[in-house]
C-alpha cells in the first residue's frame, strides 16, 4: 500500500503535541529536529516536518495528503482542504486589542483607523462582515508592541493567555475568530483505508484523554445507588472484596462528570476511590 504522508510543524507551539498525538497513537518514528521527512517504522506513514504557514498549501496541491495546522492558519491562506479532525489542542483566540488608554469604545470606531496585524485576510473578512474601513498594516511578528510605536490604533493578533496584551499596555476588545489544531485532508482522500485507520487510532486517543478510570470500594447493601451514579460505557464491573459484604466497583467515566458526582459518590458510600488516565478507548 503506497504511504500517507501528513505534514506537521516543525517547531514552535503545535510541533510536540503534534508528535505526541502521533506516538499516542501507536506510530514509531525518530523525531529528527534536523531533518525534514521521516518514515513511520510501524504504519504506511511518512511525516514532513514544515513551516506552519506552509501546511494548508502542500496538502492543498497534494505534496502532502495530510496536516496538522492551526484553523487560523487554513483561513490565512484561504485553503480548500478538508477539515477531517478537531484535535483539541493549540487552542487560541484571534482578538482585536487596543491601547489600555485608547477611545476606541465600539466596533465602528475603528473606521479610519490603523490596524497592525500578521492575519491581513482574516482581519480583512472581519471587517468587510462589520463594513468597517479601516487601513489594514501588515506585519510579521511582535504586532503586540505596533501602537506604543506609534505604528497602529489597535492590533489583530492570537491571544491564549493575555499575558502579552497586558504586558504592552493593551486590552482585548473584541473576538475575530477562534482557533485550536485541525487534522485536515486533500480533496478526495476520504475512503483511503490508512486514512481510515489513522483517525481511529486518533479518535480513540482523544476519547480517552476524556475519561478516566475509576475502582472504589463500596458496602453491597450500597451499590444500587452507586450504579445508578455512574454510567459507564457500559453498566460497571463489580467485583467482591476479600471483606465480606464488600465489593469494589470499576467503570470509564468522563472525567467532568466524576468531579461533578465526586460528593455524591461519598455519600453513598464510596471509599478508597482511585481515578486512572486511560491510553485509548476503542468503540
Ligand atoms: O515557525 P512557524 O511559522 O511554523 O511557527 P509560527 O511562529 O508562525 O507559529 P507558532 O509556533 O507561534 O504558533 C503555531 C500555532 O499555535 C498558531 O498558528 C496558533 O494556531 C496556535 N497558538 C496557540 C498560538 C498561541 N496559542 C499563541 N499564544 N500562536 C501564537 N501565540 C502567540 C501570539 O502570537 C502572541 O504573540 O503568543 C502570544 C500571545 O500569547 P499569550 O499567552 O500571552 O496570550
Ligand atoms: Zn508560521
Amino acid at each position: 500500500m503506497k504511504n500517507l504522508k501528513i505534514a506537521i510543524q516543525k517547531s514552535g507551539r503545535l510541533n510536540e503535541k503534534s508528535v505526541q498525538l502521533l506516538k499516542n497513537c501507536g506510530l514509531d518514528f525518530e523525531n529528527y529536529k534536523s531533518s525534514l521527512i521521516t518514515t513511520v517504522s510501524n504504519f504506511n506513514l511518512e511525516i514532513l516536518f514544515l513551516r506552519d504557514d506552509d501546511i494548508p498549501g502542500y496538502v492543498e496541491e497534494g505534496i502532502a495528503d495530510l496536516g496538522i495546522v492551526g484553523e487560523n492558519v487554513i483561513d490565512e491562506t484561504e485553503s480548500k482542504v478538508t477539515y477531517l479532525q478537531r484535535l483539541g489542542f493549540g487552542k487560541c483566540t484571534l482578538k482585536l486589542a487596543i491601547p489600555k488608554d485608547s477611545d476606541i469604545q465600539d466596533l465602528k470606531d475603528l473606521n479610519g483607523k490603523s490596524i497592525a496585524t500578521s492575519y491581513p485576510v482574516i482581519l480583512q473578512n472581519f471587517l468587510a462582515e462589520y463594513n468597517i474601513q479601516a487601513d489594514i498594516q501588515e506585519i510579521s511578528g511582535s504586532v503586540e508592541i505596533a501602537p506604543g510605536l506609534g505604528l497602529s490604533d489597535a492590533i489583530c493578533d492570537i491571544v491564549s493567555t493575555g499575558g502579552t496584551l497586558k504586558s504592552n499596555g493593551l486590552k482585548p476588545f473584541a473576538d475575530v475568530r477562534k482557533s485550536e489544531a485541525i487534522l485536515i485532508g486533500r480533496d478526495g482522500l476520504e475512503e483511503n483505508e490508512i486514512l481510515c485507520e489513522l483517525l481511529q487510532r486518533i479518535q480513540s486517543v482523544l476519547r480517552a484523554k476524556e475519561t478516566k478510570y475509576v475502582v472504589l470500594n463500596v458496602e453491597k447493601s450500597n451499590l444500587p445507588l452507586i450504579t445508578e451514579l455512574l454510567h459507564g460505557v457500559k453498566s460497571p464491573t463489580v467485583v467482591p472484596l476479600a471483606e465480606e459484604g464488600w465489593v469494589a466497583v470499576h467503570t470509564v467515566i468522563s472525567e467532568d462528570d466524576f468531579w461533578g458526582k465526586i460528593n455524591r459518590l461519598k455519600s453513598a458510600g464510596a471509599q478508597g476511590i482511585v481515578v486512572m488516565p486511560i491510553e485509548k478507548i476503542i468503540l
